[in-house]
């Protein structure tokens, strides 16, 4: 008997594998990068498009915007899909940057979204997300926004040489070490033997990635999102709320200080690894911030999603029926480091929307998770009392496939 169980065991082994790898590959699109080699390309206009691209599109190397319709040219060809070279892509009278006119060309969800502080209105439009405020906050603190997000958007992953020579002011500042991402003369010594011969920023920054999940564990099955305990002031951290049996400096030294974590070799959650892989970034001079994202697809106790039925699409969360005492927090930290000169979004990978299987929105961005409080707004059991809660989702093909 016990032969054909371990089969079945494999089978079924093998069809979640199937399963897990299909699911990566919707959410991260079709498209595979090489990273080792991405190359270096000027962009004079520094809008993300090489030169070399904007000539094989008739683009204005010089200009961010060569039609004027209010769209960058990256916008236009990452994101929206829509023509660089035309302020009507489809000539019926309306302008490319229409907030629903521009979700002609590429597949977008629209959310209407409730959502308690913190979050940073500023760095929530990025190349995957358009953000505007509706309303609020209302007197319970809630702000509600309208979102439409991008998520097949696949970035262009351009490099610089490295280490790198000019940083403007705006990243340099997110290369020095703050109280989680605090690293020391040790890891500058070690990321050095880590990036090796690392040419570029790109490939100096995978190397480092690679090697935080090849030589670290995750310490302990248990798993908090760290940072909802915990608020800094004057460069101290104090801890809020925290009931988990794990010793509270245990949980600092093996979870938030980068500094002890890769002593250790270990991390905690999502938000925990993140930062320790930034300060790494941080270390080798290579700009990070971390960002915190949430889930819109969610729900929560025995409450029925029906909004999440009017989807084209299928996007799975883990939040979407969580279950008892064994709910999943699945509001998602990672990162964005500034490579070949433009943030782009660090997850395992360089350069997705998310590693998650989900659909995840990006409500702030920091230096280190010490910027950030979200304790005040954030009950800790913050499946049960939301700080967010999506009012309407739906989700709209292209329109056009030209
Ligand atoms: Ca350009
Ligand atoms: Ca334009
Ligand atoms: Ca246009
Ligand atoms: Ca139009």
């Amino acid at each position: 008997m016990a032969k054909p169980m371990k089969k079945y065991l494999i089978i079924a082994g093998v069809i979640f594998l199937l399963v897990v790898i299909a699911g990566v590959g919707a959410c991260f699109g079709r498209q595979r990068y090489s990273l080792s080699n991405a190359p270096i390309l000027p962009d004079t206009d520094q809008d993300g498009l090489s030169d070399k691209t904007e000539t094989k599109l008739s683009t204005d190397p010089m200009l961010v915007d060569t039609d004027g319709d209010l769209l960058t040219d990256y916008d236009e060809v990452v994101k929206y899909g829509t023509n660089p070279l035309n302020i009507d892509s489809d000539g019926d009278s309306i302008l490319d940057n229409d907030w629903e006119e521009r979700r002609e060309y590429a597949y977008s969800v629209y959310t209407l979204l409730m959502i308690r502080k913190p979050f940073d209105i500023e760095v929530m439009t990025d190349t995957y997300q358009d953000v505007r405020v509706v309303a609020g906050p209302d007197k319970d603190g809630y702000t509600t926004l309208e979102i439409v997000m991008y998520p097949d958007t696949q970035v262009p992953i351009t490099a610089s040489s490295y280490p790198l020579t000019a940083v403007p002011d705006e990243a340099a500042r997110y290369i020095k070490p703050g109280i989680a991402t605090n690293y020391n003369a040790e890891m500058q010594a070690a990321v050095k033997t880590i990036v090796g011969n690392a040419q570029t920023d790109v490939q100096a920054a995978q190397r480092i990635l690679d090697w935080v999940q090849q030589n670290t564990t995750y310490h302990l099955d248990y798993s908090i999102p760290e940072f909802f305990y915990i608020t800094a002031e004057e460069g101290k951290v104090s801890v809020h709320n925290y009931e988990d049996p794990f010793p509270v400096d245990e949980m600092l030294r093996t979870h938030y200080y980068a500094d002890s974590m890769f002593a250790e070799r270990t991390h905690g959650t999502c938000t925990s690894v993140a930062t320790l892989k930034c300060a790494l970034l941080k270390a080798a001079g290579i700009p990070c911030r971390l960002i915190q994202t949430v889930p819109v697809v969610f729900s929560h106790g025995s409450q029925t999603v029906p909004y999440t039925n009017n989807l084209i699409r299928t996007w799975n969360n883990e939040l979407e029926q969580p279950q008892g005492d064994d709910r999943i927090m699945a509001s998602h930290g990672y990162m964005e480091v500034y490579l070949g000169g433009q943030w782009l979004r660090v997850d395992r990978e360089i350069g997705i929307y998310c590693q998650a299987p989900g659909l995840y929105l990006k409500i702030l961005s920091v230096g280190d998770w010490s910027e950030v409080d979200f304790t005040e707004t954030w009950p800790v059991d913050w499946v049960q009392e939301r700080p967010f809660y999506t009012l309407l989702i739906d989700d709209q093909e292209p329109k056009h496939t030209d």
